[in-house]
């Protein structure tokens, strides 16, 4: 497998309840590590455009309103097959179908609020990376 790179968020439910460091640590066990992390509070702008994928389905203005409703933190994270490493941690987008021992199931509050980001394909993860940071913001 190759040494990949993945876009990661801890989103707005998880800096609320302080959780950063934990996520963090269950990233890193996992092998995965974190080259680049800002604290940022999304404006409507960008999570509209981040998730611009998603924007006619009828969840899109909550799940903007969600993202923008506290501090996140952005990642990248490096390792091998770090795409979908990183999924595997974060778990099923609805924390009720995630794996046990998952970041979702054991903090998500609910398929919006469920905690983590993490990019689902290398492509997507260079577009995402590029959006929220300057290559020289990176050190891997
Ligand atoms: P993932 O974050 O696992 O890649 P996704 O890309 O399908 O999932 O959706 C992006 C985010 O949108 C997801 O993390 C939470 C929100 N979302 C998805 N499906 C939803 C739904 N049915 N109701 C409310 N929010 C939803
Ligand atoms: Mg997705």
């Amino acid at each position: 497998m190759a040494l990949e790179r993945t876009f990661s968020i801890i989103k707005p439910d998880a800096t609320r309840r302080n959780l950063t460091g934990k996520i963090n640590a269950m990233l890193e066990d996992a092998g995965l590590r974190i080259i680049a992390q800002k604290r940022i509070r999304m404006t409507q702008e960008q999570a509209e455009t981040f998730y611009g994928v998603h924007k006619e389905r009828a969840f899109f203005p909550d799940l903007v309103k969600f993202m923008t409703s506290g501090p996140v933190v952005v990642q990248v994270l490096e390792g091998e097959g770090a795409v979908l490493k990183n999924r595997e941690v974060m778990g099923a987008t609805n924390p009720a179908n995630a794996e046990d021992g998952t970041i979702r199931k054991l903090f998500g509050e609910s398929v919006e609020a469920n905690s983590a980001h993490g990019s689902d394909s290398p492509e997507n993860a260079a577009i995402e990376i590029a959006y929220f940071f300057a290559g020289a913001e990176i050190v891997g």
